[in-house]
């Protein structure tokens, strides 16, 4: 049976109206810029590109989240940067690297498009080589004037298209247009996309969570309530026994749930009491948000829709509880459930 490519997918869901031409030149051009990141990614320590960046290397070691950057967050940022060279589809570009957006050069033609992207997201975990992933939004522009850090502001349901590329033993890209999320495995020796799992449906029920367990001190009452419950397995409320796991490579913990369902939390914590969680609104939590639902899965923040969240700045972090519905739902209740008791 012949395969579909990326661009043969992209260009029947044009031909059925789910995306223009613009949107699917900007999603042929980052899956581009993810397969020059796999190469880069996939060359290890014989790439030369392992280890923390340092000043002057392209990039100071500490990036505007003031987290120290990896030689390959900063390669990353630049091959996206590079490869959305204002092909005449966008207005501007915002990373977790750069503390403001970057409108198009004058000398281009401007775009409709806004793309928000995380470069590298868990690249904490690249010289242990465990995987590691871009992740990308995409928004309309706003209006005709430059873009600017302000006009990216819209709540996640204005997503027009989202999606992570896992560097994995595979490199696949998983992406949503609004109509289905789909898979596609990079067939390296053709060097294109090929869709390997067309419109993915999360399990609606789950026996697995993923959560970092070395922060449960510091969570708030509900959070205590629902993982206790979780721990205590059958002999408890929930009437079943749960299993674990924890990455700490967010693309790759929701793959594992796209793939096999589960729950993905990263709850507020007291260690920053300041911060509302660690997860970015923007860049990691919206295009998750996005890409779950459309498989059928739920995204909260604990006790409201995700994608229903008005950011407030660029960089806003959100408390982040996504995967099967039925487990979102149940988690979310013991928070409202918590704030009902007042
Ligand atoms: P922790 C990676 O740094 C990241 O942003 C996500 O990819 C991941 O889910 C989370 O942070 C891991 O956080 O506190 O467990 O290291």
């Amino acid at each position: 049976m012949s395969q579909t490519s990326l661009t043969r997918f992209l260009i029947e869901a044009q031909r059925a109206g789910q995306l223009n031409p613009e949107l699917r030149l900007l999603i042929e051009v980052v899956a581009r810029a993810c397969k020059r990141i796999s190469v880069a990614v996939g060359k290890g320590a014989l790439g030369g590109v392992l280890g923390d960046a340092v000043a002057g290397d392209g990039g100071d070691s500490i990036n505007v989240q003031g987290e120290a950057q990896k030689k390959l967050d900063v390669l990353s940022n630049e091959i996206l940067l590079e490869a959305n060279a204002w092909g005449g589809h966008l207005a501007a570009c915002a990373s977790e690297e750069m503390d403001h957006c970057q409108p198009i050069p004058d000398a281009f033609p401007r775009g409709n498009y806004l793309l928000v992207f995380d470069p590298l997201d868990g690249s904490s975990n690249i010289d242990v080589n465990v995987s590691v992933g871009t992740i990308f939004s995409v928004l309309r522009a706003r209006d005709d004037g430059p873009a600017e850090d302000a006009h990216f502001l819209q709540a996640g349901s204005e997503q027009v298209a989202a999606g992570y590329c896992i560097y994995g033993p595979s490199t696949m890209l998983v992406l949503t247009v609004g109509h289905g999320t789909h898979a596609f495995t990079l067939d390296r020796e053709q060097g294109s996309f090929v869709l390997t799992r067309r419109d993915i449906q999360v399990p609606v029920a789950t026996k697995e969570f993923a959560i970092n367990m070395s922060n449960q001190r510091h969570w708030d009452a509900p959070m205590q309530a629902y993982v206790s419950d979780l721990l205590a397995g059958r002999e408890g409320p929930r009437g079943k026994d749960f299993n674990m796991r924890w990455v700490a490579s967010m693309v790759a913990d929701v793959h594992r749930i796209l793939t096999r369902g589960g729950i993905f939390i990263y709850p507020w914590d007291r260690k920053d009491p300041s911060k509302p969680g660690k997860l970015r609104l923007m860049y990691e939590a919206n295009p998750m948000s996005m890409l779950i639902e459309q498989a059928g899965g739920a995204a909260t923040d604990g006790r409201r829709r995700i994608l229903d969240i008005e950011p407030g700045e660029l960089h806003q972090r959100v408390p982040v509880f996504l995967g099967s519905r039925e487990e979102v739902e149940a988690a979310t209740r013991y928070h409202l459930e918590h704030d009902a008791r007042g």
